[in-house]
């Protein structure tokens, strides 16, 4: 079954002791209401364990941003799948175009952290999304199907079926500019037919799809009326209870 998910993406941003606070405020902010989504807070590695804590109980999940592509071993300052799931959390946000603009990420590494996330009972929050020119140049779609299908359509139909997408495009990330939901309906769907053509419509069907890219609690509504978006990872808008329940209350 399809589901809708609101999964924050807190980035480099936040002390220890403050995004054990935001944790405390977001489940809060949710506390005794009926949800319409999942919503899960991704945090940085170090607050991993205290975050988890924090919501033990509540309907909150936690993901780590990022983990390594190699099981375990000499790689200093890396952090396994392994090390992330032993800290209570239960999915991953692996792909996000800022690891592959600026830890050069590509797909046979993206695909290696997907496997060991995988192994490791992480639910991997696959990042795609093309850059301006190529929008500019019509090729936005062929870019996303290529992402998906080089570092995904390798798993089985099982392991697919665990993977959550995000459709970020890059242009949209940091800089106030939103894809109209038009345009995010689009590609969603482009996207779900590329899932159906290797996987079958059934799990197509059931393969949530998330928008990112300054999604807010202005534009949530109505980007998630649109029937292939089934939620958002956002960013900034994820850094305070007060913005980021607008968005998990988009869907009632
Ligand atoms: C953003 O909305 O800025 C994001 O990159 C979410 O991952």
């Amino acid at each position: 079954m399809r589901k809708n998910i609101v999964a924050g993406n807190w980035k480099m941003n936040t002390s220890l002791a403050e995004g054990i606070l935001l944790a405390k405020d977001v489940k809060a902010s949710i506390e005794g209401k009926t949800l319409g989504c999942d919503v899960i807070l991704g945090v940085p590695f170090t607050h991993l364990a205290s975050v988890a804590e924090v919501v033990k109980g509540s309907p909150i999940k936690v993901a780590a941003e990022d983990c390594a592509a190699y099981d375990k071993g000499a790689y200093t300052g890396e952090v396994s799948a392994e090390m992330v799931a032993s800290t209570g959390a239960t999915h991953v946000i692996l792909g996000h175009s800022e690891r592959r603009m600026y830890f050069k990420e590509c797909h046979e590494t993206l695909a290696k952290k997907v496997r060991l996330a995988l192994d490791n009972g992480l639910t991997p929050i696959f990042c795609i999304g093309e850059v301006l020119e190529e929008r500019e140049a019509g090729k936005h779609f062929e870019v996303v199907s290529r992402q998906v299908e080089e570092s995904l359509f390798g798993l089985s139909e099982t392991d697919f079926r665990k993977v959550i997408l995000a459709y970020e495009p890059v242009w949209a990330i940091g800089t106030g500019k939103t894809a109209t939901a038009e345009q995010a309906q689009e590609i969603h769907d482009h996207i779900r037919k590329a899932v159906a053509k290797k996987y079958g419509e059934a799990v197509a069907q059931d393969c949530s799809i998330l928008y990112g890219g300054s999604c807010n609690g202005g534009n949530a509504s109505e980007l998630f009326s649109k029937p292939d978006v089934d939620g958002g990872l956002i960013g900034g808008a994820a850094l305070t209870a007060e913005k980021f329940l607008p968005i998990i209350e988009a869907f009632d």
